[in-house]
């Protein structure tokens, strides 16, 4: 379209990322743009966008409807629809969601999925139940399994979409007899007890999940729910026994510290402050959360997933039994060795093994010496204070671990699987992408998860893993060695940066964006190693549950002590999900996170604009405009470009005749006629709105002129 005076465009800005003004003047291929914040701004002709005048008010549902299809446009209308609380839009058949940070009424209600059960997508507002429905029919009409990839960065809101995706696939594939409803029951309730052990505030998200998880929904012939599988990816470990401000340990501790007195005391719990585990950072509430009550909340869920009394007590005793572990302080004694710190320490110990269940002694000596095995015999070596607090960490970041697995397998086993079940969908729910002020090797595997769902994965550096696992098999490796190999390997690949002065940093540009990493605990966050003597003292312990999880090693598993990789195995189980997705039909919902403050009504352009970039929403767009952008209804075309041919509307042709004469009349080729639409190549709605602003503004002037000359 040409860009004349008078035109309205929009022009990029620091702060806004795009604002609109008019243009006030033109001079050989540079333009001067009055904006609407005051601002007089001279740039290139090529880079102002036309902003189309005849956009509703409410914006548009569906980003193919737009008549401009161009970054700017695309941002107006998310922002347009967000101030009214229209979250969800289309583009294509992606469907974008920006959190509102605040509940909307009526949003997810029965009602409305009543009215989006069998609704073609498009015929009702955008939703995740018109996507899920969607999925849901394909799945049925074609007998093949679909899958639902939920991405956006952390705090985007993946986890709320993907719980509203399993709400209405319940719906859907529900049964109608009470008796046998316990599985989608079942599979909806996995979800708060999974967040119980799983989630945690992070300075992103209040309730950020710290691991990733595939769900997979069975249905039987007649399309009703018959089963699911609940696969989970790399719990972050550390945040057991390490949490910086203003983040939270797991949900669970909280939960067990707000219990009821009696637990309390059987626990020997108290004040979350008095537990290092907890104090390391200021925060233990949460606004608009009430522990006491999600802690019954998440013993309900439990109840329903199949856990027994039993199995919870043992659950939530092992969850103190960490509590108290954690508060087993350590001090010097003669030149390297270490014992209990003070009485307090030995309280902490005490209460350890009586909630473990194991051998106060042994516990005692699991965490202050290590057995040497030389050929001749087993040297008992003492441990000082650092390397028994790093003992005593091992130690409960391997029970946390081996609990959480364990809770995952039980609801697998109690939900059932069908073995008869020929078609599924996979929901899929991952950590977002994140960056910190320290990002570490659990930040490497979450960012490498979302490149690999991204796809940019071909383009990054592969092979840092493989790296690392040499590195690890050395003995003589440090974290300054690996960061060396790093440099050596990929000085030259473009993703891979290493940052001046760094030695032991390395950055990697991301399709999200940079991410400094900190290799200093690689090493050891990357080896899959327990203890001997931890796994001695606990695969005796009395009781059974605890037992269980430490089970005696026999030729399968691998040997205690020996190394075995963290990230080997994440990159293979990764794979193995890709391979289930490809097998599957996808469907995709974008989260996008409007603010970082995590407030209602916030919209920053620049942020969003990001995320609509690294996510691919604009690169999906570009593709759509190689094709044909937009496409209008004939009444509407005419309704809005009739003034060009006016004759059209007089000759009483059928409507499609008189788009083409319009079309004709311009100068316009390649576009299409359907057989209600008319579709536009990119830039020819421009074009003719160009047509018909140039003709208003004549015949403006020439009543102007009339006017005048009458005076
Ligand atoms: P995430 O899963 O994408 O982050 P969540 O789904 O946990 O993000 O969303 C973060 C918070 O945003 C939630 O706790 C809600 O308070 C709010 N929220 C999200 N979606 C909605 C919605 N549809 N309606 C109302 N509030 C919402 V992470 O797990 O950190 O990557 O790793
Ligand atoms: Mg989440």
């Amino acid at each position: 379209m040409e860009i004349t005076v008078g035109s309205h465009v929009w022009v990029e800005d620091q702060e806004l990322a795009w604002v609109d003004g008019v243009v006030t003047s033109v001079n050989g291929n540079e333009a001067e743009v009055e904006t609407i914040n005051g601002n007089q701004v001279t740039t290139k002709l090529s880079k102002l966008y036309p902003k189309d005048m005849e956009a509703p008010d409410t914006g548009v549902d569906d980003m193919t409807k737009l008549s401009y299809l161009h970054e700017p446009a695309v941002l107006h209308n998310l922002a347009t629809r967000y101030g009214i609380k229209e979250i969800y839009t289309y583009c294509g058949n992606i469907l974008i969601a920006i959190n509102p940070f605040q509940a909307i009424s009526h949003l997810y209600d029965t009602e409305l999925m009543d009215s989006y059960k069998g609704a073609q997508l498009g015929d009702r507002s955008p939703h995740v139940f018109a996507i899920t429905d969607v999925a849901y029919r394909a799945m049925n009409n074609e007998g093949k399994s679909n899958s639902i990839l939920v991405s956006g960065e952390s705090g985007a809101g993946k986890t709320e979409t993907t719980k509203m995706v399993m709400r209405y696939l319940a719906y859907l594939g529900g049964h109608a007899a009470a008796e046998a409803r316990t599985v989608e029951r079942k599979v909806l309730e996995s979800n708060p007890v999974l967040e119980a052990f799983g989630n945690a505030k992070t300075v992103r998200n209040n309730n950020s999940s710290r691991f990733g998880k595939f769900v997979e929904i069975q249905f039987d012939a007649c399309g009703q729910i018959s089963g699911a599988a609940i696969r989970t990816y790399l719990l972050e470990k550390s945040r057991v026994c390490q949490i910086s401000e203003p983040e939270r340990n797991y949900h669970c501790f909280y939960l067990l510290c707000a219990a009821p007195p009696k637990e309390i005391e059987k626990y020997k719990l108290g004040d979350p402050k008095s537990f290092h585990y907890l104090n390391q950072s200021s925060c233990y509430e949460l606004v608009g959360v009430d522990d006491s009550h999600d802690y019954l909340a998440t013993k309900k869920a439990m109840d329903i997933v199949g856990i027994s009394v039993e199995e919870q007590d043992a659950i939530f005793r092992i969850v103190a039994a960490i509590l108290h572990l954690g508060n087993i302080a350590f001090a010097l004694e003669g030149e390297d060795s270490s014992v209990l710190e003070d009485d307090k320490a030995k309280f902490h110990l005490q209460v350890t093994a009586e909630l473990l269940m194991c051998d106060l002694e042994a516990l005692e000596t699991a965490l202050c010496k290590r057995n040497m095995v030389t050929p001749e015999e087993v040297i008992k070596r003492s441990l000082d204070p650092l390397g028994a607090a790093i003992s005593r960490d091992g130690l409960a970041k391997t029970i946390y671990a081996r609990l959480f697995d364990w809770l995952v397998k039980k609801i697998n086993v109690s939900i059932g699987q069908d073995p008869d079940s020929k078609c599924l969908i996979g929901v899929l729910d991952i950590y977002g992408f994140e960056s910190f002020k320290t990002s570490s090797f659990e930040q490497f595997c979450i960012n490498f998860t979302n490149e690999k769902l991204q796809q940019h994965f071909n383009q990054k550096p592969g092979g840092i893993i493989s790296l690392l696992d040499e590195t690890c098999m050395f003995p003589k490796s440090t974290h300054e060695t690996f960061a060396q190999k790093l440099y050596q390997t990929f000085k030259d690949h473009k993703r891979f940066v290493k940052p001046k002065l760094a030695r032991t940093e390395f950055t990697i540009v991301h399709y999200a964006g940079e991410v400094q990493y900190q290799c200093d605990q690689f090493l050891d966050k990357n080896k899959d190693y327990i203890v001997p003597e931890h796994q001695e003292l606990l695969s005796t312990s009395k009781c059974s549950f605890i037992a269980s999880l430490f089970p005696s090693l026999n030729a399968e598993t691998p040997k205690s002590g020996k190394f075995s990789s963290i990230g080997s195995r994440f990159k293979l189980q990764l794979q193995q999900l890709m391979d289930i997705l490809n097998s599957t039909e996808p469907h995709y919902i974008r989260c996008i996170k409007p603010n970082s403050d995590l407030r209602p009504e916030i919209f920053e352009n620049v942020s969003v604009l990001q995320q609509l970039r690294s996510g691919g929403v604009l690169e999906a767009i570009r593709v759509k405009c190689e094709g044909y952008p937009t496409n209008r209804i004939f009444s509407e075309f005419l309704e809005r470009f009739s003034i060009l041919v006016p004759e059209v509307l007089k000759e009483n042709v059928e409507e499609n005749v008189a788009c083409k004469s319009i079309m004709e009349k311009v100068g316009l080729s390649n576009y299409q006629i359907g057989k209600t639409k008319i579709f536009l190549r990119a830039g020819q709605m421009a074009e003719l709105d160009g047509r018909k602003a140039k003709l208003l503004g004549e015949s403006a002037k020439v009543i102007q002129k009339q006017v005048r000359s009458r005076i």
